[in-house]
């Protein structure tokens, strides 16, 4: 934890939506009458029919409904109401992976057709309200397309990460019983490309519900359609007519289902519903970026994550704002390529991930400097801690002491922002993420569940509901409650270690369950070791984070093998391609120990924390090895550890 703050600058003091005594007047609301204040935010929306029952919810037993007897279409809220004032308004200006590709611009009216089309293209496949559809396509205009039709005729959509394998899409596919898949021929990042349509070829014979899938022309790549199941989206769209219904949708609906990691199994099918997410969202855009009418918003979160999903794409539509969507990545054709489109589009806001930041860092001040970014107003980050020095960086260097840094912690169940600086109201503090959002209760509780006062470290719950929270997960309403109100009952328990300092900021100390944040992205340990046991030469496998400079945390991997086989550099590799293989390639272990023996209690149980300190080059203080069935093994695991210089 770093000392400095930053108190907040006079300018912004004076003129940001909401400044100290607001937040603590309005935060006091928030929390002594959620009734009255989400009903005030509700008045953000369009609603079909206005809500009369604003909060009903329980976190024992589990019960979480908002605004339960209102009616509304998030797509429309996207889209056509801002049409009679702002049609010509631009809602996505399109940077593609290259720059001299060219790019697109997007007005709300145009976007309006596209949805439609999209729409009707579903219904023409036979999706219907409360049908569920797997998306499955890269950064390109068309998964917003795809998205607002799903929200358009009320079907959940469920979005899987472009980068993920055919083994985990099928998965994914199957868990919510995805009839129809959206796809392109290929995707690209970074000057590659990425088979996206091969991929879901190979997820077929794992996938056998799927009816359709509908295929967007990118790359132009040679593709393989299957006739009677594979349908081109431009040739169908040509056919369909460009107006499609809003259907009316409960405010409890579910809206989308968004796959992600936990600390044991198969990655949860998180389940929004539709008003009181895009309420938070709506307000947290407005109060957390400071966002007004007419700035240029940009997140650069990739749709197949909840940041993307609420930040990149619900939260500024339906604030009707101009947003940046980017098919590319950081450093491509080289580490400027951020601050270009920041001065192309003269981006008023900018929100990123820590681990963007660390690698732009690493490339040298000249790649910011030679920029402009005179538009920058304010910048933001959440996905995992980011270091004090990343924080200075960003602040000094690429917004030139000028700009408010938003350090928002949040998590996919949580659907938006929950603890994070305004700022117009907080002083910065660079690490933390300072404060409670409007109508969010944290708590600090210690392993026993008592509670924390004052300046303290524990574990991080949250005491009552807010509207974007999470209502279950798919298709398994009891794992929701096991995971996220049990260990502290009554309470949601985020699964965040964080402590509270003396001014009462909050700060994240990272994951305490088996969850590994790598680069931002949530992997569960269990199910990268299931996908190397998966291999027939590895008998059993241990994974543990270890610090990693730009990645936040790498993946170690320990590896039994099956008897027989020998530890070699090819097995090595064989090893790493089989997890990208089998997850993707964010899963990729960046160290792999070949470990004849694992150490493990005398109950068979493995003793993760001796192998997350050996990982960690922490071994001198490995605390009491001597539950374990075999001491001497951790000797040998410290004696062939893997170098990480
Ligand atoms: C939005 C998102 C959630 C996990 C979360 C926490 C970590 C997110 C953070 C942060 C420190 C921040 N995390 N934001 N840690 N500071 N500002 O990332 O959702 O992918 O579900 O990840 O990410 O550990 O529990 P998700």
């Amino acid at each position: 934890m770093s000392g400095k703050t930053y108190p907040v600058p006079a300018d912004w003091a004076k003129n940001a939506l909401i400044d100290a005594d607001t937040y603590e007047e309005m935060y006091a609301r928030s929390v002594n009458d959620p009734d009255g204040f989400w009903a005030e935010q509700a008045k953000r929306l369009d609603w079909i029919k206005e809500p009369t029952i604003i909060k009903n919810t329980s976190f024992d037993p589990v019960s979480i409904k908002w605004f339960e007897d209102g009616e509304l279409n998030v797509a429309y809220n996207c889209i056509d109401r801002h049409l009679k004032d702002s049609g010509d308004r631009v809602a996505f200006h399109w940077e593609p992976d290259h720059p001299d590709q060219p790019g697109q611009t997007i007005t709300y009216t145009q976007l309006h057709e596209r949805v439609c089309r999209f729409a009707n293209v579903l219904k023409s496949l036979g999706v219907k309200k409360g049908d569920r559809v797997t998306i499955y396509l890269p950064m390109i205009p068309e998964i917003t397309y795809a998205m607002l039709a799903c929200a358009r005729i009320g079907a959940a959509h469920s979005v899987v990460f472009a980068g993920f394998s055919p083994e985990a899409l099928a998965g994914r596919i199957n868990d919510c019983d995805s009839t129809v898949v959206i796809t392109a021929d290929e995707g690209r990042r970074g000057g590659k490309t990425v088979p996206l349509k091969k991929n879901v070829d190979d997820a077929m014979p794992h996938a056998l519900g799927v009816e359709k899938v509908l295929v967007v022309e990118h790359t132009g790549a040679d593709i393989t359609m299957k006739g009677g199941r594979d349908v081109w989206w431009h040739e169908a769209a040509a056919g369909v007519d460009d107006f499609c219904e809003c259907e009316p949708m409960n405010a409890e609906d579910p809206l989308f289902i968004l796959y992600t990691s936990g600390s044991t199994g198969q990655p949860k099918g998180v389940v929004h519903t539709s008003g009181g997410y895009l309420t938070y969202i709506n307000f947290a855009h407005r109060a957390v970026f400071n966002y007004e009418d007419g700035d240029i918003f940009w997140c650069g979160a990739d749709l197949g994550w909840i940041t993307g999903h609420s930040f990149t794409l619900y939260a500024p539509l339906s604030n009707g704002a101009t947003s940046v969507m980017f098919e590319g990545v950081p450093n491509f054709p080289d580490a400027s390529r951020f601050w270009q489109i920041i001065d192309k589009y003269e981006v008023n806001q900018f929100y990123t991930a820590p681990t963007a930041i660390r690698a732009l860092m690493g490339a040298g001040d000249e790649y910011v400097t030679k920029t402009s970014r005179k538009s920058l107003k304010l910048l933001g980050t959440a996905g995992e801690p980011i270091n004090p020095e990343a924080w200075e960086w960003y602040h000094k260097v690429v917004g030139e002491e000028r700009c408010p840094i938003v350090d928002t912690w949040w998590q996919t169940e949580t659907g938006g922002c929950m603890l994070t600086p305004l700022p117009g109201a907080h002083g910065l503090k660079p690490g933390a993420a300072t404060a409670p959002f409007f109508g969010i209760k944290p708590q600090l509780v210690d392993n026993d569940g008592n509670v924390l006062e004052g300046a303290a470290e524990g574990n991080l719950c949250i005491l009552d509901s807010w509207p974007a929270q999470a209502r279950t997960i798919y298709g398994d309403h009891q794992r929701f409650v096991d995971t996220y109100f049990t260990t502290y009952k009554g309470k949601y328990f985020t699964s965040d270690g964080c402590k509270r300092d003396e001014d009462g900021a909050y700060w994240i100390t990272g994951r305490v369950d088996d969850v590994l944040n790598v680069s931002g992205h949530r992997m569960g340990t269990a199910e990268v070791e299931s996908a190397l046991v998966a291999h027939d030469k590895v008998s059993e496998a241990a994974v543990v984070g270890y610090p990693h400079d730009i990645k936040g945390q790498g993946i170690y991997v320990y590896v039994t093998l099956m008897a027989g086989n020998e530890p070699s550099d090819d097995l090595l590799k064989e090893l790493r391609t089989w997890v990208r293989k089998e997850i993707g390639p964010i899963a990729t272990p960046d160290l792999i120990q070949f470990a004849p023996d694992l150490p493990k209690t005398r109950s068979g149980k493995i003793m993760r924390r001796i192998l997350r300190k050996i990982a960690e080059d922490e071994f001198s203080n490995l605390g009491d090895i001597s539950t374990l069935a075999d001491p001497s093994v951790v000797e040998k695991l410290i004696d062939n550890r893997q170098n990480r210089s």
